[in-house]
């Protein structure tokens, strides 16, 4: 009788929330804020409490949320690595309370695989063929490559740079004349275009950049320059950010790779299949496509990020 539904409601209100804490990179791209977003919005929409910390691009500082996370006795702990190493330490601590860690967007490298969940996120080797495999079939005569890498010790940056490679031993006559990091951010890539431009002047024909705005930042530089983005320097980047995909559209980015950031839901899903105590996948990728004259105009508008 009433009794009894006045318990139930009772015991189903003190029902623990979800919580969730991720320990984010920081802000350093438009990539960067649209897959806060998704994980802020997402969790808003399930009742899910997330605990947020943003690394702001610093090891040290996640690592510090990741212990703070453990103290506060979350549920769930959800990492985007700023770098693949220096994490065994404080996961064998989330592992010692007993709280499951998922890995997600970038990879970590590490001496025990127990001491973590599971991983969500992109092929960025993948990433990286696509990226040198359009430029193989796309690139008229221009050889000379200058490549703007990610953050140093990144797995996006590592993978995006050793698929780019891999793929340049199979033509030969392609070849990188200079590579320096732009740590993923515009302003960054706008600066190493620059130095570049000054050390390499005309020679330079193709920029291949790890992200959109290390592209966008590039572009400044070579229009800056007096230079024609797209004609007198073709350029290759990763993300289809909106802005980039419609830099396609315009002529000024040849072609860029998709890496969608928008995985709020899979990181939810799997986090409620983990706690059920349900099998997940130990690695589970996004799909990604690519973004080139072919397909820009038409598919900017659609573009969720
Ligand atoms: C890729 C992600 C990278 C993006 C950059 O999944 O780790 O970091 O490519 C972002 O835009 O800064």
């Amino acid at each position: 009788g009433f009794a009894f539904v006045s318990l139930t409601a009772v015991v189903a209100a003190a029902e623990k929330k979800l919580t969730v804490g991720f320990a984010q990179t920081g802000a350093e791209s438009a990539w960067r804020t649209a897959n806060t977003n998704s994980m802020k919005t997402e969790a808003d929409k399930r009742g899910i409490n997330l605990k947020f910390a943003d690394g702001q691009g610093q090891l040290e500082n996640q690592i510090r949320a990741v212990r703070s996370f453990v103290t506060q006795r979350v549920d769930v702990i959800v990492i985007a690595p700023i770098k693949t190493t220096g994490w065994d330490n404080v996961l064998r601590e989330a592992k010692r309370a007993k709280i499951p860690v998922v890995i997600m967007d970038r990879q970590i490298e590490t001496t025990d695989e127990t001491l973590f969940h599971c991983f969500v996120g992109s092929n960025f080797y993948e990433e990286g063929q696509m990226a040198v495999e359009w430029l193989a079939k796309n690139r008229d005569e221009r050889t000379k490559i200058v490549e703007l890498q990610g953050t140093p010790g990144s797995a996006a940056a590592n993978d995006r740079r050793k698929a780019f490679a891999d793929g340049l031993a199979k033509h030969s006559d392609l070849k990188i004349i200079d590579s320096q990091s732009g740590d993923f951010s515009r302003a960054k890539g706008k600066e190493v275009m620059e130095a570049f431009l000054k050390k390499h002047g005309k020679a330079i024909e193709i920029v291949y950049a790890h992200n959109d705005d290390m592209a966008l930042g590039a572009i400044q530089a070579i229009e800056e320059a007096g230079l024609k983005p797209g004609k007198d320097i073709i350029i290759v980047s990763v993300d289809a950010i909106k802005e980039a995909v419609q830099a396609v559209a315009d002529g000024k980015i040849s072609v860029t790779v998709e890496c969608n950031p928008l995985f709020g839901p899979k990181i939810y899903d799997t986090i409620d299949k983990i706690l059920k105590g349900e099998k997940v996948e130990r690695v589970s990728y996004n799909k990604d496509e690519l973004f080139d004259s072919t397909n820009a105009a038409a598919r900017v508008s659609t573009r969720e990020y």
